[in-house]
């Protein structure tokens, strides 16, 4: 299987608001490092530079004007004269406040997020850029033919909207692999969420899209990060009216109940007719993950790439969350192993 991944993200390293303190935050350069490793302990060596950044690609799932804020939000923090080295709000528009675009740097980026647990660091910006050309890359090598790839990508994706930031995720990496591969060709496209944590971004992006079908199962909304979306009844709008489904599960979830939830997301997505499976990958519902509380085994991520090529559908891997050091590795290579074995 054919890995894209860069080391830009090196130099990301952001704080998070945890536990009413401001820590270096979870998403580690740390986490990357030790799949790399796994990866090529176990013979994944077809590792690739992506190519270029496609802005209009981008442009097709996030909001112009976004991007832009992106790009510059950590100059502007600097230039505006703040003391702390990640830029981040500390107020956001709630319930009957309004949504109009504010000037200065800090209210915009209260405007363009909507988490306090995900700050911009000064060289966030070009590790986000390489997660998202990483996740084009792999749905390119796919949609040319290929039956897999893996997006090595850091920082994660799916908690990204059309236009805010927030869960340690910038760009939507999956949704841009998703929009690839539909501009590549395939008539329809699924992307199925196995994070710990609902992917409300990629919700976001494609609920009005009959198109890109959006599947995740995840720790229940009402006791978990994102806390705002994720319920059983969000089923989308308009043309997309039908291709959302969400599994939330509660804390404490095993291996068997979360395997019924697979089992039920595999067919769905074949009810939709999907060409092609983006998985938005994240392994932090291992029981010993240091944030999050279901209680896969090791073995489980194993079975889960087995299910995963019995889908039998061109696939592309985007890496998103996992956060326990000692068993990152092995699981999320896990799944890849198995779904070639
Ligand atoms: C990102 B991804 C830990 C709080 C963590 C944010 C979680 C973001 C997860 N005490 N809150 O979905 O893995
Ligand atoms: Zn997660």
């Amino acid at each position: 299987m054919r890995i894209y991944a860069t080391t830009a993200h090196h130099e990301h390293h952001s704080l998070e608001l945890d536990e009413g303190q401001l820590i270096q935050s979870w998403e580690s350069p740390t986490r990357a490092d030790i799949v790399d490793a796994e990866l090529a302990a176990r013979g994944f060596a077809d590792v690739r530079q992506p190519g270029d950044l496609d802005r209009a690609l981008i442009e097709h799932v996030h909001a112009s004007a976004y991007v832009d804020f992106l790009q510059t939000a950590h100059q502007r923090w600097v230039a505006d004269g703040n003391a702390g080295p990640c830029a981040m709000s500390n107020g956001w528009p709630a319930r009957r406040m309004r949504h109009i675009r504010p000037e200065g740097i800090v209210a915009q980026l209260g405007y363009y997020s909507f988490a306090a647990d995900c700050s911009i660091a000064a060289n966030t910006w070009g590790a986000v850029v390489d997660a998202a050309r990483s996740a084009d890359a792999a749905a390119q090598y796919v949609a040319g033919g290929a039956g897999s790839a893996f997006a090595r990508c850091r920082p994660p994706g799916h908690h990204a909207s059309r236009d805010q930031f927030g869960g340690y995720c910038y760009l939507n990496n999956a949704a841009i692999a998703a929009e690839r591969l539909r501009e590549s060709g395939a008539g329809r496209v699924a992307v199925l969420d196995v994070d710990y944590h609902h992917g409300n971004g990629t919700q976001d992006i494609f609920y009005h899209r009959g198109d890109v079908s959006f599947c995740s199962i995840h720790a229940d909304p009402k006791v978990e990060f994102p806390y705002f979306l994720g319920h059983a009844d969000e089923e989308g709008i308009a043309g997309g009216a039908g291709a959302n489904l969400n599994l939330p599960l509660p804390h404490g979830t095993q291996s068997d109940e979360w395997f019924a939830a697979l089992e039920t997301s595999l067919q769905w997505i074949e009810r939709r007719g999907a060409e092609a499976i983006v998985v938005s990958l994240g392994v932090d519902t291992f029981v010993d993950d240091p944030i999050s509380q279901f209680r896969l085994v090791s073995q489980d991520f194993t079975r889960l790439g087995q299910r995963l090529a019995s889908a039998d559908r061109p696939m592309v891997f985007v890496m998103e969350g996992g956060y326990g050091a000692e068993a990152l590795g092995t699981n999320m290579v896990n799944v890849l192993d198995g779904f070639l074995s």
